[in-house]
């Protein structure tokens, strides 16, 4: 069941050939998605050999194999976690009655629209990344970039099957869609903010994977737990891939923090604008960084108190992250005080999920900081990273607008104003960055502001060169 068969057009581990109109469909989508690719992919790299995995089953084992792969040939395909016999809804007012295979026509716009926007932001991120080719820090770094970009190729893929085989014209319609929206266009933007902000060097890059690819981690976790089954196995087979993501963040945050350090004890000072001088990233400019991608991501959680979160959960849509952990699968009886602008609310646990969401998404957050700090700690100096306050730059939900500190202290709007520069990157910070950013493409060299990765890629040496480039 879980092999993948490679020699239909479209990869695939549904049977896709037992269902020809499907199948034709799909066919007919597929090359509006390369030539999306090609327009929007990555730029001025589609004849470069890239060392890439692919998934051929979707087993734990054995799910990728590498190989030297030109991106427009990249084998994107349809493969969903197994089915799990006799698998019931694991939360809501449902709980216990079996999962549906088939979408119930009274969630049938509710679960298009949560397919959409998890579809919307796969090629979103595409697109926000299509130049750093041309600045990467190393070709480890540059494959690595190429197997996000063709990883979120594949889920969006996997949201595109699911419009296709479940929701009719509509969902051929919001196929079509999910190529005609791109990040940042005036007239046609992505859905979601973040995936509209440009990523246009690779520091942004690293927040962006650590930030902003551990919501979908966050958001895969809790739609893996729907009752519409076919969403929940595909989207327990792209937490598989997501995992990756989150590393290229966290060890890109982790080498660029470590020669910073290194700098630092060269010159024998902490001072920012000497550390700029000697070409590292200065330890308050990884900090604003830090501030700007963390608070979009904590955008993407949706408002504080939600009565669309409310409905996801009570009808099975979508549940928490790991929903086993919990005890209270229903929530009926539950209520939360929440904190907002006006002074303490108590409001139905249902309504207040996306924040009990957006507080363990901090939690985990953590980790990276907590490491990064033991690294400036063990080098000496004195400086900690810190994540910014969950109500710092919201514009969506309670904190929307208000004048917060990343520390969490309201302030009046005109201090806010005058001081936000400090607390995220200035037009200056951004230009200091960008001025570091040369495109580094011998085996092995890594730019001068990066340390090197510890080790390389599927066992094989720093040094190997992952992309060939013509
Ligand atoms: N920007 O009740 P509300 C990933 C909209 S990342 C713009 O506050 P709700 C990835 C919302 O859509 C994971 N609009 O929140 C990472 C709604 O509009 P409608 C992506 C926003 O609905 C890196 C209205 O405000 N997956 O995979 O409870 C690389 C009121 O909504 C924003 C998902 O997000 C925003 N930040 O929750 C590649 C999962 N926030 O419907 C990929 C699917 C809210 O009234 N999406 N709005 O027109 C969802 O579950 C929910 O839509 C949200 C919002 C969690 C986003």
């Amino acid at each position: 069941m879980s092999g993948v068969n490679y020699s239909e057009k479209i990869p695939n581990n549904v049977n896709l050939v037992g269902d020809r109109t499907l199948q034709r469909a799909l066919e007919h989508w597929q090359p509006h998605f390369i030539e999306w690719w090609k327009g929007m992919g990555p730029s001025d790299f589609q004849s470069a050999d890239v060392y890439l995995r692919t998934a051929t089953s979707v087993d734990a084992q054995g799910w990728a194999t590498y190989g030297t792969v030109k991106m427009p040939d990249y084998r994107w395909g349809i493969f969903l976690a197994d089915q799990q016999a006799g698998r019931t809804i694991g939360f809501g007012d449902q709980m216990g009655q079996p999962v549906w295979q088939q979408v119930p026509g009274e969630y049938r716009s509710t679960l298009r629209r949560l397919i959409v926007t998890q579809g919307d932001t796969e090629p979103a991120s595409v697109e926000q990344q299509r130049l750093l080719g041309h600045t990467c820090p190393s070709l480890y770094d540059l494959r690595n970039l190429f197997q996000i970009n063709v990883e979120e190729g594949r889920h969006l893929w996997a949201m595109v099957y699911l419009l296709h085989a479940y929701f009719g014209r509509d969902g051929r319609e919001e196929a079509e869609e999910l190529l005609a929206r791109h990040s940042g266009d005036a007239d046609k933007p992505r859905i979601l903010t973040t995936f509209n902000e440009p990523i246009s060097d690779w520091l942004s890059l690293f927040c962006f994977t650590y930030f902003t690819d551990r919501d979908g981690k966050y958001q895969l976790k809790s739609l893996a737990e729907s009752a519409f089954d076919p969403l929940s196995r595909t989207c327990r087979f792209m937490l598989t891939e997501e995992a990756h993501h989150m590393f290229v963040g966290e060890t890109g945050l982790g080498r660029v923090t470590k020669r910073t350090l290194e700098v630092m004890k060269e010159i024998g000072s902490d001072d920012p604008a000497r550390v700029r001088a000697a070409g590292a990233v200065d330890l308050p400019t990884l900090q604003k960084y830090l501030n700007f991608w963390c608070s979009s991501s904590l955008d993407l959680f949706g408002s504080e108190i939600s009565s669309n979160s409310a409905a996801n959960f009570a009808n099975g849509l979508k549940g928490r992250p790991d929903e086993s952990q919990y005890e209270d699968h229903v929530l009926r009886e539950k209520t939360l005080t929440l904190a907002v602008p006006a002074g303490d609310e108590t409001v139905p646990m249902l309504n207040a999920l996306n924040e009990v969401m957006r507080e363990s998404y901090l939690k985990d957050c953590e980790i990276g900081l907590k490491r990064w700090n033991r690294q400036i700690e063990r080098a000496g100096f004195s400086t900690r990273l810190t994540l910014p306050s969950s109500r710092f730059r919201r514009t969506i939900g309670a904190w929307a607008g208000q004048p917060v500190t990343p520390e969490g202290k309201l302030l009046d709007k005109t201090t806010y104003e005058k001081q936000l520069h400090e607390w995220i990157p200035s037009e200056s910070d951004r230009a200091f960055v960008h001025s570091l950013m040369r495109k580094v493409t011998e085996p092995g060299k890594m730019a001068a502001w990066i340390a090197p990765p510890e080790r390389g890629i599927n066992n094989l040496p720093v040094e190997y060169e992952y992309v060939k480039l013509h």
